[in-house]
């Protein structure tokens, strides 16, 4: 390839790229004992290839325009296959559509590089306008399933902004070729959004988490996150949803709720990395939060610590949907690591790390939301005085 067929701006954005793929990241300063965060967010738009935005040759662009440029890349489902860490991220081009790609890197925290291509997913619904946040599982039968919202215009509602979620399901084995199988259709909800599918089968069927909802932004009359069972993957239909981890007033759930990454199992139950949305006079604060369900009832929560997990700081804070943090992927080693790879502001994708033990540490000692500032004062106070006894102990 002769360089100097190569437009000299091109060699000046590559140098650069080449740069940021090989920053090495580093932890940062902030501490809670929970998790780490760290300092580079580990996908970009910058580190889309530039292959992807730009028309190389010089006769057909001579300015060296954009020609299809990238405006976010965020929501990203998360997997470990032999010893590779992969990311499905959500790419957003100028045109406000997302797809899905694939980024690969052997450290769980920076290098990620994008496949040659983006995922080119099986187009079998015609009124698909949008596909976005794809949860990946593990699953027992043996494929990699991917569980995504698969948006389109409500062709009932005269409005122009009136659309409708639903889930969509493809499997893969190796992330390269997608099998797509059709939507799955909760009946008695009209739309889904943030739907999981969980790696383990529940009596001998495939078990969902779910988002119910009456609206494409508004949850309505749902109650929060619900569970479900399908008898066959392949025609899925859940037919009845209970609700898993409520939404509640004046917590961080109040306005919705969803499901984040697929659960992780632990030997004390299924570990949750969900979101809970509130309003605020500044618009809808999206942040980050853990709860476990049981081992063999996987639909009920038997841990829910107060508050949040992660919520948005500095310029986590600033986006193109500012005051959100998000996940829809979580990887945990064999050796008890966890990666929890969370968006901010639907703009750029960060990293946590902590560990299974941590995590369930945090969600089991932490003492539950009592609901009311009063018996929040309560519980305070009693943490204050088990620690004034403590240090007391110590000078005796
Ligand atoms: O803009 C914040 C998030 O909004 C949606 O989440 P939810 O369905 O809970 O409102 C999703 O579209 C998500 O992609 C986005 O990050």
């Amino acid at each position: 390839m002769s360089k100097c067929k190569l437009h000299p701006e091109y060699l000046r954005q590559k140098a650069l790229q080449e740069a940021l793929l090989a920053r090495k990241n580093r932890k940062s300063d902030f501490y809670n004992g929970i998790y780490d965060r760290w300092e580079y967010p580990v996908l970009t738009r910058e580190h889309i290839p530039l292959e992807w935005r730009f028309d190389l040759d010089p006769a057909a662009n001579p300015y060296f325009m954009e020609r299809l440029g990238v405006n976010a890349v965020f929501n990203a489902g998360a997997i470990e296959l032999d010893g590779k860490f992969y990311l499905v991220a959500r790419v957003e081009g100028n045109d406000r559509k997302s797809f899905f790609a694939v980024a690969e890197s052997g450290s769980p925290v920076d290098g990620f590089r994008f496949w040659d291509k983006p995922v080119q997913l099986p187009d079998t619904c015609p009124d698909e306008t949008n596909v976005y946040d794809m949860r990946l599982t593990k699953h027992e039968d043996g494929w990699i399933y991917g569980v995504f919202c698969s948006e389109s215009k409500d062709k009932s509602n005269p409005d122009l902004s009136a659309a409708v979620a639903a889930a969509g399901i493809v499997r893969t084995r190796d992330l390269k070729t997608w099998e797509r199988l059709p939507n799955l259709v909760t009946l008695r909800s009209p739309q889904q959004r943030n739907v999981d599918l969980l790696p383990a089968f529940v009596n001998g069927k495939y078990a969902f988490y779910t988002r119910p909802m009456d609206d494409f932004i508004d949850t309505g009359s749902s109650g929060g996150i619900g569970f479900g069972l399908c008898e066959d993957i392949t025609h899925p239909v859940i037919d009845e949803e209970i609700i898993t981890s409520p939404r509640r007033y004046h917590t961080i759930t109040e306005a919705k709720n969803g499901e984040g990454a697929p659960p992780i199992k632990t030997e004390k139950g299924w570990l949750h990395i969900a979101h809970g949305v509130r309003n605020t006079a500044a618009g809808l604060r999206y942040v980050v939060y853990v709860f476990v369900t049981d081992l063999h009832e996987p639909w009920k929560v038997i841990a829910e610590p107060s508050g949040f997990l992660i919520a948005p700081r500095g310029w986590e804070r600033i986006g193109d949907v500012s005051n959100v943090v998000f996940t829809n992927g979580a990887i945990a080693r064999d050796n008890g690591e966890v990666y929890i790879y969370y968006a901010a502001s639907d703009t750029r994708l960060h990293v946590a790390s902590t560990t299974v033990e941590r995590l369930l540490d945090f969600a089991f000692h932490t003492p539950s939301d009592p609901l009311r500032s009063c018996d929040c004062v309560a519980q305070r106070c009693a943490l204050i005085d088990r620690n004034s006894a403590y240090l007391a102990s110590l000078e005796k």
